[in-house]
Parts: structure tokens; sequence; C-alpha cells
């Protein structure tokens, strides 16, 4: 099987890691299918793609933010035009079904049209001052060099995310992605250069968290750090960034709930369970990992749920057939194992799954069955701790005061969602939650890129990535006042 070869690219270069090691990264439905082989890089490749975003900083700064939203138009267009190629390479890499990596993808076009917008705007203030002759207005400011870490589950849509924003904002970036996903970056690099971008002002560096991703963040000349990923390691890049001054956003995990009561569209609920819970094998830091049900429709909707579950077909998301993929490495597969265990030994009863699934071509892959637990209680771990992989546990509960309760009660808060018919009880819950995203009648996953994505609680650090809200990231205010008054005037004391 063929075998090929990726680069960093550095510097304006594609060229391989200093040390000229490797690693190979292998497609998760299918170990013997290998993606490819890629550099192995350490902290020498960061300080040289360091010095060459450096170089680079100056010229892109004085570039007109409407030609570099050009780029990233072209960027959309090229996206636009490889979407299946890149689809195909993305599940093959990742093992999420076709149709979601099409909508990863689609996310990233989107991401790229949006902010190529932004660059005939990028709104600023103008503002009354309280002098006369005098004028205020504020403007947006680079922050210079961004270390952007990203994760596997989403590997064009979140690169987009970071990248995007940063180079509209006249910084220069570097991107170290998930060493389960590089190939996919490579291709959204390759992109970014067919569509324009003047080559040293993105470097891609492969490798792995402790010895790209620490390097990165450790830079003194990186002045901020974009990360998706675990909460434990955003907190220890967060530790260093305080310590250190450098910016630093943050999404991290969630444990997101969906709650549907009595009075809700089952039918519509039981949809968007079976998509929330398992679509990307619940490999999203939005999906819904709890169901919280009111009592009286409890025992139904858990019967429905369990047959959907059950006849979930699992397969290589190449196949049209496939409605879900294989977990992402060997790794993630022992740790969703060991949670279902955790779940058995806490008393909650496993209602299907909890096992690796291993029927026909599927004993290639790192698949694992739609799994769901009932009986279960909040303070439980596998309702407290987020296990990313198909499974989801049911805690049943007597009216909304409680279901509110319940969703809150969990030390994430990226998503939640209510299902319900009543109007006065929807309202009430989307001001009641403790979270950064809240759906009605929908389930916990589906976010749009023109409006803010990021969470409280031990989700975030405060910024929101997509929207407008990326330029806050990506942007220092610098807040100008210009007095035409040919006097001294003094504020708050004339
Ligand atoms: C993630 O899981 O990290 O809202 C991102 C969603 C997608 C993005 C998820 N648009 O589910």
């Amino acid at each position: 099987m063929a075998n090929p070869k990726f680069l960093n690219f550095i510097d304006g270069a594609w060229c391989s890691s200093k040390s000229g090691k490797t690693f190979s990264n292998i497609n998760p439905a299918n170990k013997d299918d290998i993606i490819g082989t890629f550099p192995a890089s350490d902290a020498q490749d960061v300080q040289k793609a360091v010095e060459s975003a450096a170089s680079s900083l100056e010229e892109w700064q004085k570039t007109p933010p409407p030609k570099r939203g050009e780029i990233l138009f072209r960027v959309g267009e090229i996206l636009q035009n490889r979407k299946e190629e890149l689809a195909q390479l993305m599940t093959r890499e990742m093992g999420k079904i076709l149709r979601e990596a099409r909508g990863d993808i689609q996310e990233a076009i989107d991401m790229a049209f949006y902010t190529a917008g932004e660059g005939r705007r990028l709104l600023g203030q103008t503002v009354p001052s309280e002098l006369p002759n005098k004028f205020c207005m504020t403007l947006r400011d680079p922050v210079g060099i961004c270390g952007l870490i990203t994760p596997w589950n989403f590997p064009m849509a979140i690169p987009s995310w970071k990248v995007f924003p940063a180079l509209i904002c006249a910084n220069t970036a570097i991107l170290k992605p998930a060493s389960d996903t590089p190939a996919s970056a490579t291709k959204f690099v390759e992109i970014l250069l067919e569509a324009g971008l003047p080559p040293k002002t993105l470097q891609l560096v492969h490798g792995t968290g402790p010895e790209v991703g620490t390097p990165l963040v450790k830079h003194p000349q990186i002045e901020l750090i974009s990360f998706t990923g675990s909460s434990q390691t955003g907190q220890e890049i967060a530790a260093y960034c305080s310590q250190h001054h450098k910016k630093v956003s943050l999404e991290m995990g969630g444990k997101n709930a969906q709650i549907v009561l009595e009075d809700a569209n089952l039918d519509l609920a039981l949809e968007g369970i079976v998509w929330g819970a398992f679509g990307t094998t619940g490999q999203r830091c939005t999906a819904s990992s709890r169901l919280i049900l009111q009592k009286k429709i409890a025992s139904e909707l858990t019967h429905r749920l369990l047959n959907r579950a059950k006849n979930l077909k699992l397969g290589s998301g190449l196949l049209s057939s496939t409605e879900m993929g294989p977990l992402i490495n060997q790794k993630q597969l022992e740790k969703v194992s060991e949670y279902v265990q955790i779940g058995q030994k806490e008393g909650a009863q496993l209602l299907t799954g909890g096992h690796p699934y291993r029927e026909g071509e599927c004993s290639k892959g790192f698949f694992f069955s739609p799994t769901i637990f009932t009986n279960v209680h909040s303070q439980m771990r596998i309702a407290q701790e987020e296990i990313f992989g198909p499974v989801l546990a049911i805690i049943e509960v007597e009216d909304i005061e409680e279901a509110i309760h319940v969703a809150n009660d969990t030390s994430y808060g990226l998503s939640l969602s209510i299902y319900t018919q009543d109007i006065n009880q929807a309202f009430h819950a989307i001001r009641a939650f403790k979270s950064g995203i809240v759906y009605v009648n929908a389930p916990t996953i589906g976010a749009e890129v023109q409006l803010p994505f990021g969470g409280i609680k031990h989700t975030g650090n405060g910024h929101r990535e997509a929207a407008q809200t990326a330029l806050d990231i990506f942007s220092e205010w610098k807040t100008v006042f210009i007095d035409h008054s040919g006097r001294l005037q003094k504020a708050q004391i004339d």
C-alpha cells in the first residue's frame, strides 16, 4: 500500500523535521491502511518556524485587510472545488462518516467566506467625546505571532476557526495540528498557499504535544496561544501563559446535556438524541453525553432510543450505508471501555453496547458499540466527566427545575439543549442554563460560524471562537483620542 510522505511547511518551504524523525498515521477504521508518514518535529523546528513568522509580520501587516480577505475568499473557493476529495481523505484519516467529513469542510468554507468579509469590516467604534473638538475611536491591532494547536475531531473546521481570524487580523501563525489528523491539516495549508497567502505568513509544524506544542507555548516570541483540546492540557497552557503574560484562548471539554420534557415532540427529540450522542461517534466537544428525561416519558423514549442505538450501522465512514464510524485510536478505545466499567461499578445500568465492536471488517479498526446507561445519578463519574465516545447517560427527573439543576450540575459549560413545545419553559431554560451555547428543540451539536462558539466554567477561559468574537482573540483594541481644539483639554476636569 502507498505510504505518502508528508512534510512540514516552514520558512516558505516544504521540509522534513530537522532531526529527520518521522511518525506514521493510520486509518482508524482499518489499521492496515496507512495514511502517510509525517515529520516528528521538535523545538528546533519550532524555532525556525518562529523566526520565519517573525520575519513576515511587517509585510503582512502592511497588506490591506481587504486584500487579506481576498486570499481567504479564494481559500473558500478552492475548498469548495475540492470538497469531495478532501472529505474522502478526512474520513480515511479521522474516521467520521463522509457526510460529516463534508460538513467539517463546509464549516471551513463558511468560515473562509465569513472571515473574508471581515477584511472589509474589522469594525471599530467612533464614539462622542465629553470635550469639544475631540474625536474618539477604536482600532484593532494585530497581536503578533500566534501558536495554534488544534484537535483531531474537526480536522479542517477547527484550524479554520483559528487560522482565518488570526490572518485577517494581520497576525502570522504557526499551526500545530493533532498528530492523529496531520494529512487534513497539510491539505488545508496547501490550499492557503495556492490561494496566494505569502508563504512565510503561515507555518505548519507536525508532531506531538510535548515535542511541538510545549516549545510553541513556551517560545518567548509567541504572543498568543489558541488551543482546543483536553481540559488538563488547557490548564497547563493557561498556567504557563498567565505567568508569561501571553494571550491565551482555550476551548476545552464539555459534558453537554439534552433535556426532554413530557410535552416535547418525542419523534423530534429521538432524532436529536441519536444525532447528538452518536454523531461523530460522540467525539465532539458539543456531543450530547447526558440525556435528562422527565419521568412520565422516560421509559417510552428510552425504549425507542435503545431500538435505534442497537440498529445503528457501524463501519468505514467511506461506505454510504455507515451511520457511525470508529473512535480515533486505541487509547480512546481504552478510555471509553474504562468509563463503561466505571459506570457499572457506580451502579448505573448498562442498557446496550459497552464494548468494542469487532464484527466483520470492523475488527480492523477502533469501533465501539453505541452505549446507553440508565439509572444514572448526576454525581456519577459517567455523568460528570467527558468520555468523548458513543456513551450516553440517562438521568430521570421530576420536573423542569430538577432538569435544569441536573443540566447545570457539571464543571463544564459548553452546550445544553431542551426539547419542549412550551415557549415559557423554553425561555426559562434559555436563561437558567449555565453554558455558552443553548439549543431549543435541537441537539447540543450544530453550531454555525457566524455565531460565537465556546463555553463557560471549565470549558473555556472567557473567549469565543468564530463570529466577530474571534476577532477579539486575535486583535488588541487600540483606543485613539484626537484633540483638534488646539488647546489642552482635561477630561473629567474641564
Ligand atoms: C467541536 O466539537 O470541537 O457545533 C466542534 C458543532 C460543530 C463544531 C464542533 N459545528 O457540533
